[in-house]
């Protein structure tokens, strides 16, 4: 593969400006241009973006700047030899400290007092209801980059931490870790179930009726892995009927989350806007790995972060 021409796909602009990834790349052999149209594209070999675009068929690299890639033709790609990277590992730190924040507005009833706010309301919770972080558990299922991001913060705020993973290899700061197929076991009895795998055919519907009977009716689930690794209904259903206490959720079945989902109304749930990984530092993060891979290519063809 020799890359001549590097597109950045105007869609990275739900992320950050392209320009400035551009302008971090701007040293580098290749021509890195911003393109927007089927014909731009066309013109390049390669193409960094945030959504797909059946124009990066024709091409012969396709970087994603998401971890996630459940959006893309993994098949296709596969039959038309188009290698596939991904931007795991840049996101730690961002979705590290949201789901710890997730975690203590629950505790610290930081986002009932924002609500009081807005109606310039002067309230206190019953006594028993804040807590510490400190002493209370946290599953956390997947263990990547993300996963290990909310681990290490929780260990941190000395909480318990377990953990759900396929390989079942322990983890540094993760108490105990689960085979995916004890997946009951490991969500039972916990404060909180913080979901971080990707989206696939095994994940599909992970958490669904009978995970959300197996939690504790204390707990709360959070998800910032993709909606579909949630049954949606059924994470309603388990709200109404008290079976869980609440849920921090930045990812959705349907995104942007419609108007009428029940979803926005519930006390003890935190809705945002698929923003757990947003920073200003982001482009940075996927320049370094776009970077590594011109070198991999021009030294042995081999790449960081290949999904296909
Ligand atoms: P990684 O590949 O680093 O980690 C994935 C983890 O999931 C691994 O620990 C893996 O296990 C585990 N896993 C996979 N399948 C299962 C399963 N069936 N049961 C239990 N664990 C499983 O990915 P990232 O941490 O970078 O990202 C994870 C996902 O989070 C992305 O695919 C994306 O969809 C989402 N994401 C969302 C963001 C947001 O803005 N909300 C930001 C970034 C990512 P093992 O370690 O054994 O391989
Ligand atoms: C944009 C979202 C991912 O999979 O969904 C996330 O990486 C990124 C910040």
């Amino acid at each position: 593969m020799h890359v001549e021409r590097l597109g950045i796909h105007d869609s990275v602009s739900a992320v950050f400006p392209p320009e400035r990834l551009c302008e971090a790349l701007a040293d580098l052999h290749p021509e890195v241009v911003v393109v927007d149209d089927a014909a731009a594209i066309s013109a390049c070999d390669a193409v960094v973006t945030f959504a797909h675009e059946e124009a990066f068929l024709d091409l012969e690299w396709i970087h994603s700047i998401q971890a996630g890639y459940d959006r893309f033709p993994l098949p296709e790609l596969e039959d038309r030899g188009i290698v596939l990277t991904n931007s795991t590992g840049i996101h730690g730190d961002s979705v590290g400290e949201t789901v710890l924040g997730y975690m203590l507005g629950v505790s610290r009833r930081l986002q009932q007092y924002a609500r009081q706010q807005e109606r310039r309301e002067w309230d206190k919770p019953d006594w028993d209801v804040p807590f510490t972080l400190a002493g209370e558990s946290v599953c956390v299922v997947g263990l990547g980059t993300l996963g290990r991001g909310i681990a290490d913060r929780a260990d941190a705020i000395g909480m318990t931490v377990t953990g759900v993973r396929r390989s079942e290899e322990p983890v540094e700061g993760v108490d105990r870790v689960y085979a995916s197929e004890d997946l009951h076991e490991a969500i039972s009895g916990v404060r909180f179930v913080a979901l971080a795998t990707p989206l696939n055919e095994h994940t599909r519907g992970l958490i669904g009726e009978a995970e959300l009977a197996a939690m504790d009716e204390e707990s709360y689930l959070i998800n910032v892995a993709r909606g579909g690794v949630v049954d949606q209904d059924a994470l309603v259903a388990a709200l109404e009927d008290g079976e869980i206490r609440g849920a921090a959720l930045d990812v959705f079945e349907t995104e942007p989350l419609p108007e009428e989902s029940p979803l926005w109304g519930f006390e003890e749930v935190t809705v945002t806007p698929h923003v757990a990984a947003f920073t200003r530092e982001y482009y940075e993060g996927v320049a370094g790995i776009v970077r590594t891979n011109l070198e991999r290519i021009a030294a042995d063809g081999t790449f960081e972060n290949r999904v296909v």
